[in-house]
């Protein structure tokens, strides 16, 4: 099958789930052609099967704003046209759900049919979706798509609560990534970042404010306080400085470090003893997720999709939102002692599997074959 995936090629959950699933896809067989504004950044190296169309934005003077939408859905139209694609599938609604709905018209004036697929993400849904800003083009776009997919039962959930759809849409998890395989070099690392007596916790994210990594720095400051440890912070984003200041201000200077972007975050993972998403939202929280694939125990706050991944008491506790002290007390249950430690690790890894991608790969297959015909 001729697959084209539309996704955000930065660091953000949806993007690499988007570049994830197309990897998998092409190693299965299928030609899969990405179209974004520039290189995904999970996707590496040169793949056999594997094609990348950049949209290219131009800056014409008048536009204060350029319209990226249009030159996404002429791109996409292009791509269909000339790759001869048997459908769409596109990561996060906006623009991507209506840049499809477009294209799939313009193709259709020409007598070509090709489906698309929207897969909802969370923040297109939660928080920026149901804005009145977006929300009558994200509810037409649901409505339009020819299969809609949600990645927890919450977001479904929410997806019905916010949007006027009646639209069936299938949950189909985030997986782990193959290559999410603990290295041997870990212990090696792990002894240039923290003492062999202090605990590694840690957190990714792209720092927004939904992510409340001011309570990855509180709840780290409260463990610190009972037990020699240290705090790696991946990924970058507007809370950074304020981050920065309130770690002076809290006095953690080196225990605190500051890694901004990371490509391959199973390094930073595998080092870890704890990871941390205390998140306002979060439809399902991939980096938990990969976090336990590699044997890290997860912290996290109740909300969204996060309790269908990380099960309170076997891979981690749960906390309410902003509970900063129920999440130390929790870490330090955690650290009690090292066969506490090893055992929700193990419990982190097993919960992992239920999410390999060879068993989520088949659903997104299965849709794919009833829109185009088994025989692609
Ligand atoms: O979390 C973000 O800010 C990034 C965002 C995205 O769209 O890239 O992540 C969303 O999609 C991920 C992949 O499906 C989910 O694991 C995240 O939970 C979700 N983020 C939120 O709901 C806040």
């Amino acid at each position: 099958m001729k697959i084209g995936i539309v996704l955000y090629p930065t660091f953000g959950g949806s993007g690499v789930v988007g570049t994830e699933l197309g990897k998998a896809l092409a190693k299965k067989g299928h030609q899969v052609h990405f179209i974004t504004y520039s290189q995904p950044v999970r996707l590496g190296s040169f793949r056999e099967n594997i094609f990348y169309h950049e949209v290219a934005i131009s800056d014409y003077p008048l536009f204060e704003y350029q319209p990226y939408e249009t030159e996404l859905t002429s791109k996409m139209v292009d791509v269909v046209k000339y790759e001869k694609l048997d459908l769409l599938h596109v990561h996060y609604a906006i623009p991507h759900a209506s840049a499809a709905y477009m294209a799939k018209q313009i193709l259709k004036s020409q007598g070509i049919d090709i489906p698309y697929i929207t897969t909802l993400h969370g923040t297109d849904i939660t928080l920026v979706g149901k804005d009145p800003s977006f929300e009558p083009v994200i509810t037409f776009c649901i409505n339009q798509s020819d299969a809609v997919t949600a990645v927890s039962e919450s977001l479904k959930n929410d997806t019905y609560a916010h949007f006027n759809t009646t639209r069936e849409i299938h949950v189909i998890p985030n997986f782990i990534a193959p290559n999410l395989k603990p290295s041997n070099a870990a212990s090696e690392v792990r002894r240039k970042y923290a003492l062999d007596n202090e605990r590694i916790l840690c957190h990714v994210s792209n720092f927004r404010k939904v992510k409340r990594v001011e309570d990855v720095v509180r709840v780290f400051a409260l463990v610190n306080k009972k037990i020699p440890s240290k705090l790696i912070l991946a990924g970058d984003g507007p809370e950074r400085s304020y981050l920065e200041r309130l770690v002076r201000e809290l006095d953690l200077c080196g225990k605190v470090l500051f890694l901004g972007n990371v490509s391959d975050t199973a390094h930073v993972l595998e080092i870890s003893d704890l990871f941390l998403l205390p998140s306002e939202t979060e439809s399902f929280g991939l980096a938990a997720l990969e976090a336990m694939a590699v044997g890290v125990p997860v912290i996290s706050s109740n909300t969204g999709g996060i309790p269908e991944v990380n099960v309170h008491g076997e891979t981690g506790f749960l906390s309410n939102v902003g509970d900063v002290e129920d999440m130390a007390n929790n870490a330090l249950k955690i650290f009690k002692d090292e066969e506490t430690l090893n055992l929700f690790k193990h419990k982190a890894v097993d919960r992992a599997h239920d999410f390999d991608l060879a068993k989520i790969l088949p659903l997104y297959e299965k849709i794919y074959f009833d829109l185009v015909g088994e025989g692609k």
